[in-house]
């Protein structure tokens, strides 16, 4: 079967497709027809009847408005889930032909991509994975690629560069882009807005790269036997045509992201030699393609007779693929802290506690991998025994991400899922901004990634407004199927760590203080209790006339503000809240058994009110930040911005 019979299969795929949904990209997948068939027909290491085998190559579509790329080359090479009737129903409700790639929802995709540039980020965090995995279980078994399909959006978008910079620090050799180089974006020709020389940019960044004439199957062949041998990850920027084969809107902007119209697919049909009427798929090409699939089935084979010969290590491999914790190891460790946090409390940062529980943590749990943006010795994200990855040696488990925060979530979303690795990174809080596209991507992919965000109000202090967060915690908790933590001491950060660690399917933002706080869980509880997301810490026997809601540094100075109401004669409780969204998610009579009856609510928290209704109610009062913050001691900007233990006392007793 001819290569271009081959390639022209999925141009009509694509155009047809597009063309019913009245909506879509016919330009990319027409484009970079070419390359992409020559990768999954010779290159690509796969088999479509097992989408997750662990050594399977991994191939991310970064440009993911060209979907219809993936999907076509999903369907023909034989992926059971992808049909011919789910081709013709792209983008409608309850297909898994969405309008992007969405890993998940469709057999077969590595990653949610169509947020340009993410997809090559999160491609970096599957090649640190592979290079990972392979160090501690060995090139029999863990021993493929990771392949990218980039567009110029992709390249243009600042987050490539955090990528490309840190792949080509690390010299991840089997990382290799095709750059689908077709020199136009949707306003037009990409000289409106662009002028780099990425060949030289890649180079630059400790990359091999080179360009091609994309459409020349020979050459691409050529080009990607020899990536194979590259020492460095490998850009190969390939010439293409948008829309190749529509003849009027080829190589122009108007082939990108609407249908070409009826006359131009005519058009099309006709410049092609495609004589077949819409959607109609010869058998004779679909054979050739499925033959392409199969080519894997052996090669799979062998690497699960290698698999076996792992021995003890298999097991553990296939676990560490799995996702799964070690139940009994997980629980033994946050046990093992509590108990030492019971039998000497420690007034300590939570940064510090977290660091506390990592030291436990780490040797329980090998699949954890953590970072920091260059913030290691701040964010106290790397205990003393974890030694760093470096480009010689990956079997290390602390990543310098180098100042790269959205690369790093990104890369961390990568190594999720790729499998195998539960990855933590660390920076400030306020810096969370930098790193939000990529977490929202987390959660809306259900992986598990969890960002260590200390300095988590004006308790840093002295830093100032810049690096002071208000807004963030509630931009955090807006985010659907994240978690937010925000732990008040030394125990309830350990307990948050195992939440976090715990939730397979859900990536957690942990928000940690610089400042030191006192240890209010003074006994040892054999539950976890922040489970639940708010509990009563500190409460009277008998009813209270105030409730008082607070969270992470905010709990202890609660807990002052019901002493003096007190001694004043009213009777208040504090309710901790580490994790509003495990609190809503509680049943109804037990958030409202929580939540109580008092006269008054009051919710603490140094950060703007936003999201604090939904517990205190539109008439509770809310003592936190009503601006940005101030450079200054941190205890004078606490006294300075009115959240003390007075403050919230005296508005009790102004509402009583
Ligand atoms: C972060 C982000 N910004 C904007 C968009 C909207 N968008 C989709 S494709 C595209 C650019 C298209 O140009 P190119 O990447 O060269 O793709 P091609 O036209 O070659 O298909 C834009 C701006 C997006 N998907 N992601």
């Amino acid at each position: 079967m001819s290569h271009e019979r081959m390639a022209n299969l999925v141009r009509a795929l694509a155009m047809d497709a597009v063309e019913q949904a009245k909506s879509g990209h016919p330009g990319l997948p027409m484009g970079a027809a070419d390359v992409a068939t020559v990768l999954f027909t010779q290159f690509l290491k796969f088999d479509p009847s097992d989408p997750h085998w662990a050594d399977r190559d991994r191939f991310v579509l970064s440009a993911g408005h060209g979907s219809m790329l993936i999907y076509a080359l999903l369907y023909l090479t034989g992926y059971e889930a992808m049909t011919l009737e789910q081709i013709k129903r792209f983008r409608q409700l309850g297909s898994i032909t969405a309008g992007h790639p969405e890993y998940g929802h469709t057999p077969g995709i590595e990653t949610t991509t169509g947020p340009l540039g993410q997809g090559l980020a999160t491609a970096v965090g599957m090649a640190i994975a592979e290079k990972h995995m392979a160090a501690v279980f060995g090139d029999t078994v863990v021993d493929h690629k990771t392949y990218v399909l980039a567009s110029d959006g992709d390249l243009m978008e600042g987050i490539s560069h955090e990528a490309i910079a840190l792949a080509g620090h690390l010299k991840l050799n089997k990382l290799i882009v095709l750059f689908d180089d077709n020199g136009i974006s949707i306003d037009g020709a990409l000289s409106l807005s662009d002028s780099t020389d990425q060949v030289k940019r890649f180079e630059a960044c400790g990359w091999a790269s080179w360009r091609i004439d994309g459409h020349d199957p020979q050459a691409i062949a050529a080009a990607l036997a020899k990536a194979q041998k590259s020492d460095k990850p490998v850009m190969i920027a390939c010439r293409t045509t948008i829309g190749y084969g529509a003849p009027t809107k080829a190589g122009k902007s108007s082939s990108h992201g609407s249908p070409l119209g009826a006359d131009e697919i005519k058009g099309a049909r006709e410049k092609l030699g495609w004589t077949h009427t819409p959607f109609e798929v010869p058998p004779d090409i679909l054979s050739a393609w499925r033959e392409a699939g199969a080519r894997g089935k052996p090669v799979h084979a062998a690497w699960t007779k290698r698999l076996a010969a792992l021995g003890d290590k298999r097991a553990e491999f296939e676990r560490r693929m799995r996702g799964e914790i070690s139940d009994a190891a997980l629980t033994k460790a946050v046990r093992e802290i509590k108990e030492k946090l019971a039998a000497s409390p420690k007034e300590i940062a939570t940064r510090t506690a977290c660091e506390f529980a990592l030291e436990s943590l780490i040797p329980a749990l090998p699949e954890m991998i953590g970072g920091s943006a260059d913030l290691t010795g701040s964010n106290n994200t790397r205990t003393k025994s974890m030694q760093a990855i470096t480009p010689a040696d990956f079997s290390g488990r602390f990543i310098h991400y180098g100042i790269r925060e959205f690369g790093m979530a990104a890369a961390m979303n990568g190594m999720a899922l790729h499998g195998g690795i539960v990855p933590y990174s660390g920076t400030f809080l306020v810096f969370s901004d930098y790193s939000r596209p990529a977490i929202r991507l987390a959660a809306l992919m259900g992986v598990r990634a969890i960002h260590i965000l200390t300095h988590d109000s004006i308790g840093l202090g002295e830093d100032g407004p810049t690096h002071q967060p208000v807004e963030h915690l509630a931009a955090l908790r807006a985010i659907p199927n994240l978690m937010v933590f925000r732990p008040c001491d030394a125990v309830e950060t350990a307990e948050c760590w195992e939440l976090a660690l715990r939730a397979k399917d859900r990536p957690s933002a942990m928000a940690l203080t610089r400042q030191n706080l006192p240890q209010l869980r003074n006994r040892l509880d054999e539950d976890n209790i922040c489970a639940q997301g708010a509990y009563e810490i500190a409460g009277p026997d008998g009813p209270a006339s105030v409730s008082i809601f607070a969270t992470g540094s905010e709990v202890s100075i609660a807990v002052d503000a019901a002493k003096k109401l007190a001694e004043k004669g009213v009777a208040a409780r504090v309710v901790s809240v580490p994790c509003f969204e495990l609190f809503f998610e509680q049943p109804d009579d037990v958030r409202a058994a929580i939540i109580g009856n008092a006269r008054v609510k009051i919710g603490v928290e140094a950060a703007v009110r936003m999201g604090w209704d939904a517990i205190i109610g539109a008439d509770g009062i809310f003592v936190g930040m009503h601006s940005f913050g101030a450079s200054a001691p941190y205890k004078e900007l606490y006294k300075h911005f009115g959240i003390t233990a007075e403050a919230i006392a005296d508005a009790a007793l102004k509402k009583l």
